[in-house]
């Protein structure tokens, strides 16, 4: 399905192009190679980048939102903090012929045509990889595996669909039993928190789920600390891919990471300029995934620039 981003052809806008992008915050590496990957394809596509930082603030993002309006930028692009609350500002920027494009993460909206199009990773099949990965790494053995699961903040796509995914293909098998789970917002810290709580609350923790790279090494630290061996004893899979996990799968201390490409620019730059000139784009753009483990990490490490 195609969409046209409400640009009268037969007076088609002059340039420059002008986007107005909200981005999540920078709670870490992915965050930041996605910013980087946005910065660097709005100079190399000579588009007029207006770029703020919601700083994980959903208030402040779509306060952020409607200052693109305001501006009268001719695409906003926005990141998602959380699915919640986007309906106003999003008929405002209808009702203004100002296409939205959707990048990384969505909404929970029912209304569809408040978004041209959404670029991102397909989040529950990286949650059904995570398992199927860890389930594998059992096979021959018996007994069930307790897993623990360090989620992102509460109320963004990700956080959802990744543990949906993972628990709809642990379910299917029954190996794997998520006992707990704590969240971490993201961050490495976050993710050490939560890992030295469910260490508290847990006398067998045989794998850990984090739901990103950063609170996978943040979770190493703590179990370093608790004399643990991360990465053996127990298991660790992250989401994400960044350099630091994959060094730190190359080093024997995460067990599986499942890749999620930060590297959007180049996609949503192609699909405003698109827009710009009154084109039509797919309503879907999704972004291509790997899963690495300690041999293939150390092939990936050399060319991984974030
Ligand atoms: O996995 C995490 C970041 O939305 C896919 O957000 C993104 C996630 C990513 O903070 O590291």
């Amino acid at each position: 399905e195609d969409e046209a981003g409400g640009i009268d052809l037969k007076n088609p806008p002059k340039g420059p192009i002008s986007l107005g992008f909200s981005q999540v915050g920078a709670e870490g590496g992915w965050r930041q190679a996605n910013t980087e990957s946005i910065k660097k394809a709005a100079e190399r596509n000579r588009i007029n980048l207006n770029f703020k930082d919601a700083g994980g603030d959903p208030k402040k993002q779509i306060a952020d939102v409607h200052s693109f309006i305001d501006a009268r930028v001719s695409v906003i692009a926005f990141a998602p903090v959380v699915e919640t609350g986007w309906g106003e500002v999003l008929r405002r920027a209808r009702d203004a012929a100002i296409p939205v494009v959707l990048t990384d993460r969505l909404i929970d909206e029912k209304d569809t045509s408040l978004w041209v199009s959404s670029i991102g990773a397909e989040f529950a099949s990286e949650g059904n990889l995570a398992a199927i990965y860890l389930e594998n790494d059992y096979v021959g053995t018996t007994g069930t595996v307790n897993v623990v699961e360090i989620l992102g903040a509460t109320g963004a796509t990700p956080t959802k669909l990744r543990a949906e995914g993972f628990a709809a293909t642990a379910a299917k098998t029954g190996r794997l039993n998520i006992i707990d789970k704590a969240t971490g917002d993201w961050t490495k810290d976050g993710g050490r928190a939560a890992m030295r709580k469910l260490l508290d609350r847990n006398k067998r923790i045989d794998a850990v789920f984090a739901q990103n790279d950063d609170m996978g090494l943040g979770a190493v630290i703590a179990l370093e600390a608790a004399g643990k061996k991360p990465g053996t004893a127990p298991k660790i899979v992250t989401v994400d891919g960044t350099k630091a996990a994959l060094q730190g799968l190359a080093d024997g201390k995460l067990t599986f990471v499942v890749e999620c490409s930060p590297e959007i620019g180049e996609p949503l730059m192609s699909v405003v300029v698109d827009l710009f000139h009154g084109g039509r784009v797919p309503k879907r753009i999704e972004s291509e995934k790997a899963v690495f483990d300690s041999q293939t990490a150390a092939d990936a490490l050399t060319g991984r620039t974030y």
